[in-house]
């Protein structure tokens, strides 16, 4: 989604993935990188002005692929960050970090994660990293807990956690026009009607989020069965992840 969106943003964008990827149009690079492979990604760094980084397992899996690509691979990339200049770091954290919270609970930045699973776990692994290089190097990191950033929400818990593509997009032009950002914790979500998080703290940054759910409101409705008030996607921000089981293979 964001490949096309992302393109205006630099004279080139180099992409990469641990899977096969289109080949490269204009303005781009495309480089094949495993993040647990730390020559690699010091190498895929290198000259870089800015990261956006999405890498790594993105839902509940066995803890080897998890700790390869988002414990070891955070590693390597704020390693290769600190060798090559230190360019300001998007890390795509998730609400998984905070995934126990219940949905009538409301948060700010400064409340104590809840990960509901251990890809949550490695997000706040991800999250502390980045608060870590900042404290010692000065490193900036715009950590972005993602709600649930599709084309449009799947079901009625994203009605609350959806994050337009292209309020994404906005917040990551306001990250890197910024002069100065820090390491602050933005919660990735569009300017829904139900909110459970308060993003004041990253009103500096400039970013307002434009789009809301509330017109796929019907279409969600139509679609889907309300859940029960005890199902885990009625009851948990993190919805179905908190059901998921410890994957033992
Ligand atoms: C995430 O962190 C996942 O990467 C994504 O696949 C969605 O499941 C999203 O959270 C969500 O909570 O909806």
């Amino acid at each position: 989604m964001m490949r096309s969106r992302l393109s205006h943003m630099a004279d080139t964008i180099r992409l990469s993935d641990v899977s096969d990827m289109e080949p490269a149009g204009d303005g781009e690079e495309v480089v094949q990188c495993d993040l647990a492979d730390e020559a690699a990604v010091h190498d895929l760094v290198k000259d870089c002005d800015g990261i956006v980084h999405f890498g790594g397992v993105s839902v509940e899996q066995p803890f080897d692929p998890i700790c390869a690509a988002n414990i070891r691979g955070v590693y390597n990339i704020y390693e290769a960050a600190r060798a090559h200049g230190m360019p300001r770091i998007l890390f795509a954290s998730s609400n998984h970090t905070i995934g126990y919270y219940t949905q009538d609970q409301h948060l700010g930045v400064d409340d104590p994660m809840k990960p509901d699973g251990l890809y949550g776990v490695s997000k706040c692994f991800g999250e502390a990293m980045a608060s870590m290089y900042h404290s010692k190097f000065g490193q900036e990191t715009a950590i972005v807990r993602i709600g649930s950033c599709f084309p449009e929400p799947k079901n009625h818990r994203m009605l609350a956690t959806w994050f337009s593509p292209d309020d994404f997009v906005a917040l990551i032009e306001c990250v890197f026009r910024a002069s100065r950002i820090g390491c602050p914790i933005v919660w990735g979500v569009s300017d829904n009607e139900e909110q459970w998080w308060d993003n004041s703290a990253a009103r500096f940054l400039g970013w307002r989020p434009k789009d809301s759910s509330a017109r796929f409101r019907d279409k969600v409705d139509a679609e889907h069965k309300r859940p029960p008030a005890d199902d885990p996607n009625a009851v948990y921000q993190g919805g179905a992840f908190t059901a998921e089981p410890i994957h033992r293979d």
